[in-house]
């Protein structure tokens, strides 16, 4: 018996480890801490902001409990009909909740204006929308590519397709070619739509701006030195019919490799348009 109840704890102790579900757990109904300086610093507000809420839920609805129970008819509690207007205590509600308003409003602003402040960036990427998926623009690199939800979740999420999808990893949240992005380096985006309205989000990243045709949005981010990694995201605005199949993947990687990796693709995009390049030009001639 006590065996028993042993190994099913054990078992019980092995599912909920963070090993078997790295992708589990109470944490996932949080935001992210994110990977970025300013990631941190809204989970840090988010959570001061949580807390003041669930302090005020606790004394607001423990005094309205308490009193209910407390001044109930059957404890012979009668009512005050003459206290329509007392002053004091309207003066009290009002000022109480103001300055708590105030408070939360100062750390708030001060995030908000370090979020919007893209001055003294490193590398500016062009992103836009379309139906359905991203163009990314290393605006001084002359490097631009497409990135697709995966060719392999396309064809699976068919209707009738025969696959099992929960045999495709990241299903639905993996694209063809990846935004590629360096560490420690303040990069900034900005963000516009050629068709629909679209929005770019990526939570570790905690940045999300609407993508809109005919406007151009700002936003930036600089992940930290030691964060290398892959981050994921989606559009976050209804824009179509595809809308849930327009993932967006970030890989993170160190500066060398990034500019590695810039050289490379630019020879490898410049070689691949040469050749277009006399072809086109008779074309302008004839027009001409
Ligand atoms: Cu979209």
């Amino acid at each position: 018996m006590i065996r028993k109840a042993l190994v099913s704890l054990a078992a019980l102790a092995a599912t909920l480890s963070p090993a078997a579900h790295a992708e589990s757990g109470w944490h996932l109904l949080n935001m992210t801490q994110g990977v970025t300086d300013i990631s941190r610093k809204i989970y840090s507000l988010h959570m001061l902001i949580f807390w003041v809420c669930v302090i005020i839920g606790i004394v607001v609805f423990g005094v309205m409990i308490y009193s209910l129970l407390k001044f109930r008819k059957s404890q012979g509690a009668v009512a005050d009909t003459t206290m329509v207007h007392n002053t004091k205590v309207e003066v009290v509600w009002t000022v109480i909740p103001v300055a708590i308003l105030v408070a939360m409003a100062v750390p708030a602003a001060n995030t908000l204006v370090q979020l919007e402040d893209t001055r003294n960036t490193e590398l500016t990427i062009k992103v836009t929308g379309y139906q359905w998926g991203w163009q990314y623009d290393y605006l001084d690199n002359g490097v631009v590519f497409f990135s697709r939800l995966t060719r392999e979740a396309d064809a699976a999420r068919r209707m009738g397709s025969g696959v099992d999808v929960t045999k495709i990893e990241h299903y639905l949240r993996d694209v063809d070619n990846p935004l590629i992005i360096p560490v420690d380096t303040k990069v900034r985006l900005l963000v516009t739509a050629t068709d629909v309205i679209h929005a770019w989000w990526v939570p570790e990243l905690a940045i999300k701006k609407d993508a809109i045709p005919g406007y151009v949005n700002e936003m930036w981010f600089k992940v930290d030195a030691d964060k290398a990694g892959t981050y994921r995201g989606q559009c976050v605005e209804l824009c179509g019919r595809d809308h849930g199949f327009m993932p967006i993947v970030t890989k993170a990687v160190s500066k060398e490799e990034f500019q590695t990796w810039l050289k490379t693709t630019a020879a490898a995009q410049k070689q691949a348009s040469a050749p277009q390049q006399p072809a086109a030009a008779p074309a302008v001639a004839n027009a001409g």
